[in-house]
C-alpha cells in the first residue's frame, strides 16, 4: 500500500538485515537514461538487437558503438542524493554493527561504487559497495582468454579494425556486462539470493521489475517471511508484493527515509 516515509522508516529501523535492490531509476536523477522511460536507452535500439551475444557476434562494431556512447555519457554523471543516502546508511550500519545492509544493483553505471568511496573517504567503503548483478560499463573482458580489466577509455567504433583488442592474445574485447540470454556470475547470484533469504526487508528502488533473475530477489525475501518496500514514482509488478510503496523520486525519498536519527 502507498505509505508515508515514517511508516517505512519504522519498518527499516526494526530490520536486522536489509537487502536493497536498485535499477536504472536510482540513477535517473543523475542524468543516466533509464531503459524503458521516455528518454529510454531502448528508444534507439531494442534489447534483442543489441544487448545480446548474438548481436555482438553479428555486428561487434554496432554493439561497441552503443556501449561507447553509454560509457561516455554515463562517465559524465555523478551520484545523486539517493546514491549518497544509501551509501551513508550502509556504511553506518556496517560500522555500528547494526542491521546488515546488502546493496544489490542491476545498474552498470558505477554510481553506487562512486558514492560508497566518497562516503567512506579514507575509511573502508566495503559495507556500501554494491553487488553488481549485470557487470559494469567500465570493465572489459576478452572474448577468448581470461583477460579482464577496468576501462574508462573512449571507444573508437569507427570500424571493426579500431575496436578494442586484448593486450594478452589480440582477440576482440567486449563490455564486461551480462547480456540477455547470458547467465549471471554464479557467485554473484549466490550472494544476492543469500542476502534476499536472510533479509527481513527488501527495499526495491527504481526498477521496472521486468528483468530476471534480479526481479525474483524480492520474492525470495517474501518467501523467507520478510517484507518489501518499493520506492518508485510508477507502479510495477513489484507494487502488489510491497507492504509499503513510496511514490516518488529516489533522490528525494531515500535521504528522507535513511537520514540517521541524530
Ligand atoms: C538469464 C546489462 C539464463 C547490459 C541488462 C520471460 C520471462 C522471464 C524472464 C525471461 C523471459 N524471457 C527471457 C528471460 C530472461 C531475461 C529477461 O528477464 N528478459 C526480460 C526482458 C523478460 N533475462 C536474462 O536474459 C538474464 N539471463 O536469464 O540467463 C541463463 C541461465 C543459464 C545459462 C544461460 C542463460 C540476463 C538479464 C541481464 C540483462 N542485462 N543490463 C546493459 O546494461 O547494457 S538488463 C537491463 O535492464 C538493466 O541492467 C536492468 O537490469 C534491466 C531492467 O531495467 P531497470 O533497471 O528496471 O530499468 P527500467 O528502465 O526498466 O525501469 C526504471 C524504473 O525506474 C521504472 O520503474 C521507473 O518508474 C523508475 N524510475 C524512473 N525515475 C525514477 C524511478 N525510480 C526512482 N526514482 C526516479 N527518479
Ligand atoms: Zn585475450
Amino acid at each position: 500500500m502507498t505509505a508515508s516515509v515514517p511508516e517505512a522508516r519504522e519498518l527499516l529501523a526494526g530490520a536486522r538485515s536489509v537487502l536493497v535492490l536498485t535499477g536504472a531509476g536510482v540513477s535517473a536523477e543523475s542524468g543516466v537514461p533509464t531503459f524503458r522511460g521516455r528518454d529510454g536507452l531502448w528508444r534507439t535500439h531494442r534489447p534483442e538487437e543489441i544487448a545480446t551475444p548474438e548481436a555482438f557476434a553479428r555486428d561487434p562494431r554496432l554493439v561497441w558503438e552503443w556501449y561507447g556512447w553509454r560509457r561516455e555519457r554515463v562517465g559524465r554523471c555523478r551520484p545523486n542524493a539517493g546514491h549518497h543516502a544509501l551509501a551513508g546508511w550502509a556504511l553506518e550500519r556496517g560500522v555500528t554493527g547494526g542491521p546488515g545492509v546488502t546493496l544489490v544493483t542491476q545498474n552498470v553505471d558505477g554510481l553506487h561504487e562512486a558514492a560508497a568511496r566518497e562516503a567512506a573517504g579514507v575509511g573502508d567503503p566495503a559495507p556500501a559497495l554494491p553487488v553488481e548483478l549485470h557487470g559494469s560499463l567500465f570493465r572489459i573482458r576478452c572474448t577468448r582468454c581470461a583477460h579482464r580489466a577496468s576501462d574508462r577509455s573512449p571507444v573508437d567504433a569507427a570500424s571493426e579494425a579500431s575496436l578494442p583488442r586484448c593486450p594478452a592474445c589480440g582477440a576482440l574485447l567486449r563490455p564486461n556486462v551480462v547480456w540477455f540470454g547470458e547467465a549471471l556470475d554464479p557467485g554473484v547470484l549466490e550472494r544476492a539470493f543469500a542476502a534476499a533469504d536472510r533479509a527481513e526487508v527488501c527495499m526495491v528502488v527504481g526498477t521496472s521489475g521486468l528483468v530476471h533473475p534480479a526481479a525474483s530477489l524480492p520474492l525470495a525475501t517474501l518467501r523467507a517471511g520478510g517484507s518489501v518496500i518499493e520506492v518508485n514514482p510508477d507502479p510495477t509488478p513489484i507494487t502488489g508484493l510491497a507492504r509499503y510503496t513510496l511514490r516518488g523520486g529516489s533522490a528525494t525519498l531515500l535521504p528522507e527515509l535513511l537520514a540517521s536519527r541524530s
